[in-house]
């Protein structure tokens, strides 16, 4: 049983948003293009309340880009993006959520960040994912979306410490590149971690 993760194809993450991914809007008809081939698909959602602690302007002197300390785990400070009811939060029109066998929502404690789909950055909550892959007997995990070099790179990492083979669809993800080779260094880092990085091509043709 093979599943699709799609990782926060939201609003804020394409260009326009607030929180916007350069190319962010690209991986769309990728995407489409690989939706039929899944036995399953699964998105995920950043879903922040307006006070979360990842947002810059929650700590007064701050600027998105500073990096502190919040609540003892180090946090990069992000614009205001995916607050929760709000247009930004919405899955990118040409993703239709009706595709998907079943959302997950994430970073709805003020207190912490969640870049990966599975749990929360300080690891205390688990957001339902792993559980509904394995109750489906999925046994192999493919990743596309937003952000590389954060949601994408976590999501895909807890996939193998779950033990998934675990596959990152590259063309179909685009990274923040906060800094440059981030990217790189992402996929680089998820491929170290057992990850098998493939193209949306490769994976039409294997499926
Ligand atoms: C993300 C930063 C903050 C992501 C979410 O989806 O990669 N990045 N929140
Ligand atoms: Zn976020």
């Amino acid at each position: 049983m093979n599943c699709l993760v799609l990782v926060d194809i939201q609003n804020d993450f394409v260009p326009g948003g607030a929180l916007a991914v350069p190319q962010g809007d690209r991986i769309v008809p990728i995407v489409n293009r690989l939706l039929p081939s899944f036995d399953l698909v699964v998105a995920t959602q950043d879903w922040h309340p307006i006070t979360h602690g990842s947002f810059a302007v929650n700590h007064s002197g701050h600027q998105p880009g500073d990096r502190i300390d919040l609540h003892g785990l180090p946090q990069i400070l992000w614009p205001t993006h995916c607050v929760q009811g709000t247009p930004g939060a919405e899955f990118v029109p040409g993703l239709d959520p009706e595709r998907c066998n079943q959302i997950f929502v994430k970073g709805m404690d003020p207190t912490v960040d969640s870049y990966s789909g599975f749990y929360d950055n300080g690891r205390r909550q688990a957001t339902g994912l792993g559980d509904y892959l394995q109750g489906k007997g999925v046994t192999d995990v493919y990743v596309a979306g937003l952000a590389t070099d954060y949601c994408v790179k976590f999501t895909v990492l807890d996939a193998l410490q779950l033990g998934f083979n675990t596959y990152l669809i590259e063309d179909a993800c685009r990274g923040v590149n906060l800094q440059a080779g981030d990217v790189t260094h992402a996929v680089q880092d998820m491929r170290a971690a057992g990850a098998q990085v493939i193209t949306s091509e490769e994976t039409l043709k294997h499926l």
